[in-house]
C-alpha cells in the first residue's frame, strides 16, 4: 500500500486525516509515516495563540485565516481544547464561522482534547505540526485555553507566541502567577468594543517597560520594532487592541505577526527553532523508548522486587534503589 506520506506531502487532506487519527490512538503505523515527513518540514511559520478561556481566541483565528488566505497563504489549525468552537462546540454562531473555511482545502482544522494522551499534550501537538507542515501550510496556528502548564509550554512549540487577553476582568494576578504573559510576544487585547482597555494597557506597559508606542492601537503597524530590530538582538512585544468579533485591529495584528517573523528570520531565530523543535521530538523518543523497555524488562526482575521489598521494611530509599537498577540495565555509573 502507499504511504499516506506520499499524500500528506500532496496537501491530501484525507491522508493527513488518517494519519492524524494513528498519531492520536498512538498507533505504531505513525511512527513510519512520519519518519517519511520529517525532512520535509521546517517551512511553516507556526503561531501559538494563548489566554483566558472565552478571551475570543478562536474568532480572532477565524479572521485571522481570512487575512492570510487573501495574501494566497496556506493554513493549519490545531486546537487545543474541548470547548472549542473547531470542535463543532456549542455555539451556532461557531459553528457558522467554521463552515465558512470548510470549503477551502487550503486551510486544515484539527481539533484536539486536552487530556488522556500518554507523555503529555506536547508529544501529539508536536506531532500534528510535523504533519501540517509537510503538507506544506504556510501558517500553522496552535490555540490553547488556560492559564496552566500547556500554556507556558507552548512557547517551545511555536515561532511566535499571542496572549489574548481582555480588559476589564481586574485581575491579572491568576495569569501572571502562570507565566503566560512573559511569554508572549505579542500581546492583544480583544473584545476592545466591550471592555475599558486602559487599565489592562498601562499596566503591561508597567509590567514590560514598554514604550508607549508600541502600545497605542495601531501602533504596533508603525515601524519602531523594526528600528529595533537593528539595534539589538532583542524583541519587544507589542500591543494590539482588536474587536475580533467585528473584524477590527486584525489586520495590524497580522502585520505585527510578520514583523515578528521577519524579525525571526533577520537574527537566526526562525531556524534555530527548528533545531531546539527537532533536539525535543529526538530526546522525546529515546526517552520514551528507554522508559518503555526497562519498565518491561523490570517486571519480572528479582533485583527489582527485593530492592523494593528492602525500601518497604525501610532497609533502602528510591534513590539508591534506582540507582542499583540504572545500574544493572544501563550500565550507568555516576
Ligand atoms: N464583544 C465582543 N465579543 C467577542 C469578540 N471576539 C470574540 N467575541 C465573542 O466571545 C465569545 C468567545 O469567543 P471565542 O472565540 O470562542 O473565544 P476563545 O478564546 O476561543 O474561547 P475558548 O476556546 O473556549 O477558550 C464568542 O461569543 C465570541 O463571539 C470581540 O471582539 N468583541
Ligand atoms: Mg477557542
Amino acid at each position: 500500500m502507499e504511504p499516506l506520506a506520499n499524500g500528506v506531502l500532496k496537501a491530501d487532506i484525507k491522508a493527513a486525516a488518517k494519519l492524524m487519527r494513528y498519531i492520536e490512538e498512538e498507533d505504531t503505523r505513525a511512527i513510519d509515516e512520519l519518519k517519511l515527513l520529517y525532512g520535509h518540514t521546517g517551512h511553516s511559520h507556526i503561531i501559538g495563540i494563548t489566554g483566558l478561556p472565552g478571551s475570543g481566541k478562536s474568532t480572532l483565528i477565524d479572521v485571522m485565516i481570512e487575512y492570510f488566505r487573501s495574501g494566497k497563504k496556506t493554513v493549519g489549525v490545531i486546537a487545543v481544547d474541548p470547548s472549542s468552537p473547531f470542535t463543532g462546540g456549542s455555539f451556532l454562531g461557531d459553528r457558522i464561522r467554521m463552515q465558512k473555511h470548510s470549503f477551502d482545502k487550503d486551510v486544515f482544522i484539527k481539533s484536539l482534547p486536552t487530556k488522556g494522551w500518554r507523555g503529555g499534550i506536547s508529544k501529539v501537538t508536536s506531532r500534528m505540526i510535523t504533519v501540517m507542515d509537510a503538507m506544506g501550510k504556510d501558517i500553522i496556528a496552535v490555540e490553547t485555553a488556560g492559564v496552566g502548564q500547556t500554556e507556558v509550554d507552548i512557547k517551545n512549540l511555536v515561532h511566535t507566541t499571542i496572549v489574548v487577553l481582555v480588559g476589564g476582568l481586574g485581575d491579572y494576578i491568576q495569569i501572571i502567577k502562570a507565566g503566560i504573559l512573559e511569554i508572549a510576544d505579542i500581546f492583544v487585547i480583544n473584545k476592545a468594543d466591550k471592555n475599558n482597555t486602559e487599565d489592562l494597557e498601562s499596566d503591561l506597559k508597567n509590567l514590560f517597560s514598554l514604550d508607549t508606542g508600541s502600545a497605542k492601537e495601531g501602533s504596533g503597524s508603525d515601524k519602531s520594532n523594526a528600528g529595533s530590530i537593528k539595534e539589538s538582538a532583542g524583541w519587544k512585544p507589542s500591543i494590539y487592541l482588536t474587536e475580533a468579533a467585528n473584524n477590527k485591529g486584525v489586520d495590524r495584528l497580522i502585520e505585527g505577526i510578520f514583523e515578528h517573523e521577519n524579525y525571526l528570520r533577520l537574527t537566526g531565530k526562525f531556524s534555530n527553532y527548528f533545531r531546539s523543535k527537532s533536539n525535543n521530538d529526538m530526546k522525546e523518543i529515546i526517552s520514551d523508548y528507554l522508559s518503555n523497555l526497562l519498565f518491561e524488562k523490570l517486571e519480572n526482575d528479582s533485583l527489582y522486587k527485593k530492592l523494593l521489598d528492602d525500601l518497604i521494611h525501610n532497609d533502602s530509599d528510591p534513590y539508591t534503589a534506582a540507582e542499583k537498577i540504572l545500574n544493572q540495565f544501563l550500565n550507568f555509573k555516576k
